[in-house]
């Protein structure tokens, strides 16, 4: 297979992701077919060289490597199955949200079809494709990826989890967990000092410093407690002393007519782990836990 035949894509699906995905390959130099339901969304890729296919298989046909960024597994399945023939011996890297469950499915059913698949996971927004502060995850079919690798770098960098497609869903949404976790702490703390008429523009000066020393302060050691299961290393602040201090956060939101629903569940956490005798650990210890 030449270089040039190599670099070819497809793109399905020209949302917000995949307009980024679609001018991030353009940006590359590589020839681009794209296809969306709604077609008049090509219109800005299309005068930046794209070229727009009129039906799935005429845009899978186009190229040997076929990314996928549509809405939802359902809809990926539903464009999908019906050109399972047109994608026999094709690459299909799929960008869409989903789980480890989907994208083996997915993979089971390509594998039915002869279509190489790798599953993937974008750890960026739209704006950041293409620039050193996107990675996308990757995992399944490592030939395939890796016959690639070049042209999926064009979107940020690739990180190829294994041969186990359900890989790159599982630390995505893991990610995914990180960022809305600590989101939901950054939207209840500023919900409690509004209460006090002070303005977001105010308090956000403390909130950031405070939220990286707190995270990016204490993950190595956190790494360390869980993968030793020694929750008793390097102990500075022991659950016990924050179990006792959180219902605080719990009753001074309720005071100032907050809901402490994005609280509660954490002050829950650390009851039970207080309670099963871990007072004097670390609050890591919570992730345990966790398991059902
Ligand atoms: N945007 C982001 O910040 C995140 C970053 C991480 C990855 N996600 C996931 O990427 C998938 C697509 O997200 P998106 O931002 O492109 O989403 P939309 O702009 O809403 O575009 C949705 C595309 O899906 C097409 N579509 C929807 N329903 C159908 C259907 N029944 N049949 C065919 N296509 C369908 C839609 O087509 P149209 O509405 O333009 O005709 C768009 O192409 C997603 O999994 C994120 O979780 C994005």
């Amino acid at each position: 297979m030449s270089t040039q035949h190599n670099s070819r894509v497809t793109v399905l699906g020209l949302g917000a992701m995949g307009t980024a995905l679609v001018e991030a390959f353009l940006a590359g130099g590589h020839a681009t077919t794209v296809w969306n339901r709604t077609p008049g969304k090509a219109d800005g890729v299309v005068a930046r060289g794209a070229v727009v296919a009129e039906t799935v298989a005429e845009a899978v046909a186009a190229s040997p490597l076929v990314v996928v960024c549509l809405w939802d597994d359902a809809v990926v399945r539903d464009v999908l199955h019906p050109v399972a023939d047109a994608l026999a011996g094709r690459v299909v890297v799929n960008l869409t949200n989903g789980t480890p469950a989907q994208a083996r499915e997915m993979a089971a059913w390509a594998a039915e079809h002869g279509v190489e698949y790798v599953d993937g996971g974008i750890m960026a927004i739209p704006p950041g494709i293409g620039t050193e502060h996107a990675f996308v995850l990757y995992s399944g079919a490592e030939a395939a990826f890796e016959a690639h690798r070049e042209v999926l770098e064009r979107l940020g960098a690739a990180k190829y989890l294994g041969a186990d497609a359900g890989l790159a869903a599982l630390f995505d949404l893991a990610l995914l967990s990180g960022m809305y976790g600590t989101f939901a702490g950054l939207w209840h703390s500023l919900a409690m000092v509004r209460t006090e008429n002070v303005s977001a523009a105010e308090f956000v000066p403390m909130l950031g410093p405070w939220m990286q020393a707190m995270i990016g302060g204490n993950l190595d050691r956190l790494a360390h407690q869980l993968d030793t299961g020694d929750y008793g290393h390097e102990v500075v602040s022991n659950l016990a002393m924050q179990a006792a201090a959180f219902p605080n956060i719990v009753q001074a939101s309720l005071d100032q007519g907050i809901r402490p629903d994005l609280m509660a569940p954490i002050q829950r956490l650390m009851d039970q782990a207080v309670a099963a005798g871990h007072g004097a650990e670390d609050v890591a210890v919570v992730v345990d836990l966790l398991k059902n």
